[in-house]
């Protein structure tokens, strides 16, 4: 069997370039057969030392230090997005309009504005064939996609309330350093546009988009020390005393309470400063008959209590273990319990780039989803300063 090759630019060769590279290298070993195998030809990093350590243990064939370098390469197909915010909408526009397949890091960018010419750039690039799409992962974990099965099978009965989490710690220490998370002219938010649209994301994955919300918006610690270089140590690093300090100009939490296109309420909570939680995405569904838990710490098992058909007294969660028999079961080990992680959820989010390539159609984030979360993000800022309900435009 021969599987089409794609040639593969990475801009941004951080922690989540490293994520990119894994997951590429890893889609043709799990899902077979794959629908293209990655060749890895030009990485691009703004800092030349960065870029060449990049070439040499991703196995790239050249390195850059101008992303247009990749743009202007006619033999690149795919162009993957790793950058801080700031930064996609120049490089997805760039790709677009040079007929290369978009994969962008989220939030899809640092402003709204950004996200519409992105959007635009995607709808008219689509035209000719070409994929966007922004990396909202979580929504593909195989319990998720599992509950959304169960949810459109009627079986919890009419979704009522869906509530999401996203929990995380790195930043609550107050001498984790300010990075370009921090910054609003670079990251365009704080957790706002960093988590909470994951959870948003998973949120309107099963109950339609958000249509109402009324939000808190709190930064607690507004001065930082300023970290050095170009990598984002998501606070593996403190600095001490006497590092120079900068203002934080973005949030570190974010609560709303919300309405769902699909009828259901629900609330959605977001903090990068919950000492003890690391990657805690939670969601809790509930319907009219029925209730699913799930969180990511454990991503593998999803619980639902079909309340009605249990007896009174006897009335709980079953668990079940995801493995073959669940949505993208090719990852999966072959016993349930064997157990995914975080790497192979970056792999299932390639291969969902790869196939809507390959056939021809956008997949489910494309960056008309991710302009959408900006809206919705948008309306968050303005209902917190407002104080008030507020409609997603
Ligand atoms: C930092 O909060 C971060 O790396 C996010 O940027 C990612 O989107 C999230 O999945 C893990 O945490």
């Amino acid at each position: 069997m021969s599987v089409k090759k794609l040639n593969v630019g990475l801009v941004g060769a951080g922690f989540m370039g490293k994520a990119h590279v894994v997951a590429y290298s890893n889609m043709p070993k799990l899902f077979w057969p794959a629908p293209f195998y990655p060749v890895f030809k030009t990485v691009c990093d703004i800092v030349p030392e960065i870029a060449e350590d990049a070439k040499e243990r991703f196995g790239f064939e050249k390195c850059c230090t101008d992303y247009m370098d990749i743009i202007n390469d006619p033999e690149i197909d795919i162009v993957s997005i790793c950058t801080p915010n700031n930064v996609h909408a120049e490089v997805a526009i760039a790709a677009l309009n040079a007929g290369k397949h978009v994969l962008c890091e989220k939030p899809i960018s640092a402003t709204t504005e950004e996200a519409k010419a992105m959007a635009e750039a995607a709808a008219k690039a689509a035209e000719k064939g070409v994929v966007s799409m922004c990396a909202y992962q979580y929504r593909r974990v195989p319990a998720i996609d599992e509950a959304k099965k169960i949810i459109e099978s009627g079986a919890i009965g009419e979704l009522t309330n869906v509530r999401t989490q996203y929990l995380q710690s790195w930043s609550a220490d107050p001498s984790s350093p300010l990075s370009w998370r921090f910054e609003k002219k670079t990251a365009g938010s704080g957790t706002l546009g960093d988590i909470a649209t994951h959870a948003m994301d998973i949120a309107q994955y099963l109950a339609g988009d958000i249509t109402e919300l009324v939000s808190i918006v709190k930064t607690y610690i507004k001065e930082r020390p300023v970290q050095e270089g170009g990598v984002d140590l998501l606070g593996t690093v403190k600095l001490g005393p006497d590092a120079k300090k900068k203002p934080v100009d973005v949030d570190d939490e974010v609560s709303i309470l919300c309405k769902y296109a699909g009828g259901a309420v629900g609330s959605v909570e977001a903090t990068r400063m919950a000492w003890g939680r690391n990657n805690y995405i939670t969601v809790e569904a509930h319907g009219t008959k029925g209730s699913i838990t799930w969180k990511y710490e454990r991503l593998n098992e999803l619980e639902v209590c079909y309340g009605m058909d249990d007896k009174d007294g006897e009335r709980g969660f079953k668990k079940i273990y995801t493995g073959p028999a669940n949505p993208h079961g090719d990852v999966t080990w072959n016993i349930p319990g064997m157990n995914i992680g975080y790497g192979e959820l970056k792999a299932i989010e390639i291969y969902e780039f790869g196939k809507a390539i390959v056939e021809g159609y956008q997949p489910t984030t494309n960056f008309q989803v991710g302009y959408q979360l900006d809206r919705v993000c948008d309306a968050i800022l303005e209902s917190a300063e407002k104080h008030a309900w507020v409609t997603v435009k």
